[in-house]
């Protein structure tokens, strides 16, 4: 299999920011430094100079050389880059490229939103459909569901949230960290100096229902997830109460295409679990202070929520959900909620300022210990260093000193993600490692750069901006397969991810994702029998498929979305780089 990898120069097919860096690379066999001439889109050539050889990339086998153009600033549209022969994908170069990218990637959520009729006047008349999952036939309805056989002896109504990816599951350890970084993204608007005031997450920026409402478009957005959290919660009086159910899915898995509305699976509540209990603990606490604002109800809701499952998880600390439990649904399985307890007590602690979760977070072994992993900072299973993250960014009252370490431990750790980055001839802070590339990667690969970019924001040092940057651009272009993994945006981009709803590919009526939408990414694990027959031998950075049948490689998530979502705003604020 030779997948069509275009022209061999790779760029970021949308574009660099003026005053950002500007980095390609070119896939060429010359051992010497290569001319290279970035032109006009009337073909004049505005800049010029020598490539530096990079010898072979160990994600890619490729042999390769790198172009920095940096120093070009002029805003245009159009440009291309032409090296050894070959003229690259154009772009364009402009302070405003990410503006849209924040609504688009946050866009996706609205269109994943169960229990609602999607209104095409918001989001393109293709995607309107009726809403799913209310009881109404053939779907059995996430109104009144019950229990897997022996788990429990009542039915909740569970409607509303978002379907996780490709399927039609909700999955409260998952749907918690996507909460949390829409609840992030918003929360750094208020925080760093550098987020430009945040006008572009306020009222009206989104294409939502609950525009115009007063209160911003991402927290009307976090709110419909929240709401469903908030409904997997053990009601009081039953056994386990105040913890949280794990999971809500199909009994069996379902075909694709399957629209939301057409599924006629009984759904049914799966155990609860101590991690799930710790997420719904820590993003209800995020929502109490967030929310403060605007609804003070829903803030103390979300309050009273927080502290009851903490407590729960705190009297029920080993309940794990099990890893066979994969039937219909996925099972987003943990047996280590060190870190769940130590990021819910870090989120409890920063909005109520009570002294029980400061003495349980600095307890935790890992209040002192480097969270920040190599492969990628945090992911759903991972969640330590989203505590870690606020404690350094969130105002709070840590002695000056242990502030101070906890600021350290996040540049550290952005210092680590920079070496790796300018290690890859790709430009992407991920090591060239096969088990660097996973399922869902490009999630990792965004929050790596999530961490540099928290790291500018604490010292407004550009080298770590720039980082960030070059993060995006990976994912837009500049990889080995010279593909932007975000539909709609760039010259060649993903379009076919692994969707029950967006099945374009194999019905014609239906559409594409819609643009903004994150594929998973490259990830040599090939778990899905269509890449693993496609793509077997693949060099890392070419384990993946623009097709619908590889959900190891190519889905739709929330978790991953959300992580596009925060790297966009602060992408978006820095048009002034
Ligand atoms: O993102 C999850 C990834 O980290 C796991 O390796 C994988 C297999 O367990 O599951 C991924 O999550 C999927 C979930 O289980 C079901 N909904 C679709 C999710 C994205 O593929």
């Amino acid at each position: 299999y030779e997948p069509d990898t275009g022209p061999r120069v790779r760029v970021n097919q949308v574009g660099y920011l003026p005053g950002g860096p500007k980095n390609a690379t070119v896939v060429t066999d010359a051992a010497d430094p290569l001319p290279w001439q970035l032109k006009s889109a009337a073909g004049a050539v505005v800049a010029s100079g020598q490539s530096t050889p990079r010898g072979v990339d160990r994600a890619s086998d490729q042999n390769v050389q790198t172009v920095d153009f940096s120093s070009f600033r002029t805003p245009g549209t159009g440009y291309t880059l032409v090296v050894d022969g070959e003229t690259s994908h154009p772009f364009d170069i402009s302070g405003t490229l990410y503006d849209r990218l924040r609504a688009d990637s946050l866009q996706f959520f609205y269109a994943q939103r169960s229990g609602t009729a999607i209104d095409g006047g918001l989001i393109g008349a293709e995607y309107a459909r009726p809403a799913g999952h209310l009881g109404v036939a053939p779907n059995q309805g996430d109104t009144s569901v019950p229990c897997q056989p022996g788990v429990c002896d009542y039915s909740l109504d569970v409607r509303g949230g978002w379907y996780d990816a490709g399927d039609h599951g909700k999955y409260v350890v998952n749907g918690g960290i996507a909460t949390y970084q829409l609840l992030s993204a918003f929360e750094r608007t208020k925080t760093a100096e550098t987020a430009g005031g945040g006008a572009g997450l306020g009222d009206s920026t989104l294409r939502v229902p609950e525009r115009g409402n007063n209160v911003p478009d991402i927290l009307d957005e976090a709110r419909w997830e929240l709401e469903f959290l908030l409904r997997m919660q053990v009601p009081a009086g039953q056994p386990l109460a105040g913890m949280a159910h794990h999971k809500i899915h199909d009994r069996n898995w379902t075909g694709l295409p399957l629209a939301p509305q057409d599924d006629p699976q009984p759904r049914e509540l799966h155990p609860p679990s101590t991690a799930a209990t710790l997420n719904l603990a820590a993003v209800a606490a995020q929502c109490a202070r967030l929310f403060a604002p605007y609804d003070a109800a829903f803030a103390a809701r979300c309050g009273t929520a927080a502290k009851t499952a903490y407590a729960a998880a705190k009297a029920h600390p080993k309940v794990y959900a099990s890893a066979a439990d994969g039937n219909g649904g996925g099972a987003y399985d943990d047996t280590n909620v060190t870190d769940e307890f130590y990021w819910a007590a870090v989120e409890l602690w920063l909005t109520t300022g009570a002294q029980a979760y400061l003495t349980d977070l600095t307890a935790s072994p890992l209040h002192t210990a480097d969270v920040f992993e190599a492969g990628g900072a945090f992911g759903w299973q991972s969640v330590a260093a989203l505590g870690r993250l606020d404690l350094a960014t969130v105002p709070n009252a840590l002695p000056a000193a242990e502030r101070a370490r906890i600021r350290a431990s996040v540049t550290a750790a952005a210092d680590r993600y920079l070496a790796t980055l300018r290690g890859q001839a790709y430009g992407l802070p991920l090591t060239g490692e096969d088990y660097s590339y996973v399922w869902g990667g490009n999630s990792n690969i965004i929050n790596n750069a999530v961490v540099l970019a928290t790291a500018f924001d604490l010292t407004r040092d550009a080298k770590y901006r720039d980082g960030a940057v070059q993060s995006a651009d990976y994912l837009l272009g500049r990889n080995a397969l010279n593909i932007s993994y975000v539909t709609g945006w760039g010259e060649h981009a993903a379009q076919n991810q692994h969707s029950r709803i967006f099945g374009h590919q194999l019905d014609p009526n239906l559409p594409h994702p819609p643009a903004g939408s994150l594929a998973g990414g490259a990830n040599s694990g090939l778990q899905d029998p269509f890449a693993a027959n496609l793509l077997a031998g693949c060099k890392p950075m070419f384990c993946y498929v623009d097709d619908i049948n590889s959900y190891a490689t190519n889905e739709v998530a929330i978790n991953w979305n959300s992580a596009l979502a925060w790297l966009a705003s602060f992408l978006a604020d820095q048009r002034d780089a």
